[in-house]
């Protein structure tokens, strides 16, 4: 059983966006080939949905400016700008992702008090979206994962996805994935390889 999670494809990490990851929207049309390519059982979206006022957004912190670190809850968090908040444009997934064919929208960020970068679970590891049982009750045994941010959402979720359902085999799509610098893309890259997370591009994706 083979799942594709696209991660955080919102208007909100493309260009135009409050929190634009360069070339963010350059992932559409290769996620579209990943969605119609008929090589997945399921599909996934991820969608970071922030309440007004979440504590990662440096307007909640006086005196704070966005991508410096703050803190939240007591830890260092980085301070973003006002992103993805529910219900606005900014927090809808990229109008030309082909949205009707992903079978299921995980939303994560809710809790003011707390950051999610992983579709899975709070930054604290504590809170869990519930889609790694819901992907283990599906019976996937295989989870391709790409999208926006390579050095943050994509990341922690496809760490979270090996951690946290021991024996799925996790792969990102390096090509299907953009990140917000190239010194973040890289370390984030070696980190999942070390970990064990295959590293591929759509074509070999595609060509299985
Ligand atoms: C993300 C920063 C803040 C992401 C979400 O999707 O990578 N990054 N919220
Ligand atoms: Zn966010």
């Amino acid at each position: 059983m083979k799942a594709l999670l696209l991660v955080d494809i919102q208007n909100g990490f493309c260009p135009g966006g409050n929190l634009p990851v360069p070339d963010g929207d350059k992932v559409v049309p290769v996620a579209n080939r990943l969605i119609d390519s008929g090589k997945y059982d399921l599909i996934v979206a991820s969608q970071d949905w922030h309440p007004p006022g979440h504590g990662s957004f440096a307007s909640a912190h006086p005196g704070a400016a966005p991508f410096e670190m703050g803190e939240l809850s007591g830890k260092p968090q980085m301070m973003w700008p006002d992103h993805c908040i529910q219900g606005t444009i900014d927090a809808e997934l990229h109008p030309e992702l082909k949205s009707e064919e992903i079978d299921l929208i995980q939303q994560k960020g809710e809790d003011p008090r707390i950051d999610s970068y992983s579709a899975f679970r709070d930054n604290d590891r504590d809170a869990s979206t519930g889609l790694s049982d819901f992907l283990e009750d599906q019976g996937v045994t295989d989870l391709d994962v790409c999208g926006l941010a390579t050095d943050y959402c994509v990341k922690f979720s496809a760490l979270d996805a090996l951690e946290m359902m021991p024996g799925v085999r996790v792969r990102f799509i390096e090509d299907a994935s953009r990140g917000i610098t190239p010194e973040g893309v890289a370390a984030a890259v070696e980190e999942m390889r070390a970990h064990g997370i295959a590293v591929i591009n759509s074509a070999d994706a595609l060509r299985e």
